[in-house]
């Protein structure tokens, strides 16, 4: 079988998330990476065996036998790593949120639709198994007409003023952060699921921490670690550590969700919560293979994922037999198993999420602070 040759661009958290799940499929060869500098490239190509490493992502992009791209970079990067690989010709898988603005995501559906390449922005979580069985039950009727819609993305990593990270850093992570950041994931998951597009959104974000303290060396996500004072720049937050929005989704749904990274104690809290005229449902990330169902006139039930059990196409997002838990790396497996299905075979379907998503996602961002800003509801149509 011919294998595909693919390049990890950034080797952090996503880029080691992303080989080890190219790895899985078989037909993909990791053959290269670039981080940002030489020593980071070293060692993440001694830590994952590729051995070819650059801290020039361009040199990867000039490569004719290199088909295809993981962007794994800050968000800063997103578009200008990925225009130039597709302007090569190369498929692109890039990492959330998509862009900067909603501008330069556009600037990448349009070169992605020029060049004709298999473009994916990475919104995994939507491939939990029993998720996808949530979004079969909707399908076809198991929960009525979709009333309410609520939950959370919480988290505890910046919860300190001494926390940093890039994503505090405006010129790399972008004008919004924790709302960006998670509550893209929340808001793409929310949609897939129900079928209902966002109509209608009123926000209020806040600034706990209006200074932090940013370590004189980068810190990796999710390290949290104490430094020394003489280690630290004092530097001024533009961005909100916490964010509250109120939806209306299609004709008549309503909803809710927060996001935090402050949320004291949680690490990846993702909750849902879907209630519709018949049935409703619950689940929890940290949790991933559970699914509470809740009916009016009968006992609510607890499910555990069952590919045997699953509903109809929902079973072909499990790769294992019930009680062998599939998680957060299986997610990300499933959306790379898809998008190189298409690039194996161009009449494969599109059953993974695309930039047009990513357009959507950076397109409600952009209202997010539209509202809060005027503190008045918008609408996103
Ligand atoms: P990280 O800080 O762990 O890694 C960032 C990497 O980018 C570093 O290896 C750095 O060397 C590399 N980089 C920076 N400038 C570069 C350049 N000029 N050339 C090549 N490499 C460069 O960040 P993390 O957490 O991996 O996040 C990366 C992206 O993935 C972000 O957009 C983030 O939103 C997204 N993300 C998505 C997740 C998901 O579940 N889908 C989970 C975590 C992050
Ligand atoms: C940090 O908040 C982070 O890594 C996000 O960037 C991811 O998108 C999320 O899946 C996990 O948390």
């Amino acid at each position: 079988m011919r294998k595909i040759k693919a390049a990890v661009i950034g080797a952090g958290f996503m880029g080691k998330v992303h080989t080890e799940g190219i790895r899985r499929l078989g037909n993909v060869e990791v053959v290269a990476a670039a981080a940002v500098s030489k020593e980071e490239a070293q060692r993440f190509g001694e830590l994952m065996s590729i051995e070819r490493v650059t801290d020039d992502y361009r040199e990867l992009i000039a490569d004719p036998e290199i088909e295809a791209v993981h962007v794994c970079t800050p968000n800063a990067l997103h578009a200008p790593v990925s225009i130039a690989a597709m302007e090569a010709g190369k498929h692109v898988l890039c990492e959330k949120p998509l862009a900067m603005s909603a501008a330069e995501a556009e600037q990448m559906l349009d070169v992605a639709r020029r060049t004709g390449v298999v473009h994916c922005v990475n919104h995994n979580l939507r491939y939990y198994p029993v998720l996808q069985h949530v979004r079969q039950m909707i399908a076809r009727g198991d929960l009525g007409e979709i009333l309410i819609v609520q939950g959370t993305y919480v988290q505890d990593w910046l919860l300190y003023d001494t926390d940093y990270n890039w994503r505090l850093d405006v010129k790399d992570s972008g004008p919004m952060r924790v709302v960006a950041d998670i509550g893209s994931h929340w808001m793409d998951l929310i949609q897939h699921l129900t079928g209902l597009r966002i109509t209608a959104l009123c926000a209020d974000m806040e600034t706990f921490h209006k200074k932090r303290k940013r370590p004189k060396v980068a810190i990796e996500t999710f390290a949290g670690k104490t430094l020394r004072p003489e280690e630290y720049d004092e530097v001024e937050i533009p961005t909100e550590d916490y964010g509250a929005v109120l939806l209306h989704l299609g004709e008549r749904a309503r909803g809710a969700y927060t996001v935090s990274q402050m949320a004291v104690g949680n690490k990846n809290r993702f909750h849902i919560e879907i209630y519709g005229t018949k049935a409703g449902v619950m689940w929890n990330q940290e949790m991933p293979d559970q699914l509470w169902i809740g009916h009016r006139n009968d006992p609510n039930q607890l499910i555990v994922k069952d590919p045997s059990l699953l509903a109809g196409p929902a079973a072909g997002f499990a790769d294992l037999p019930g009680g062998h838990s599939e998680g957060y790396d299986d997610t990300h497996k499933q959306v790379y198993k898809r998008f190189y299905r298409r690039i194996a075979d161009p009449s494969a379907p599109i059953d993974f999420p695309t930039f047009e998503d990513g357009v959507w996602g950076m397109q409600l961002l952009e209202k997010i602070m539209e509202s809060h800003r005027s503190r008045a509801w918008v609408t996103t149509a």
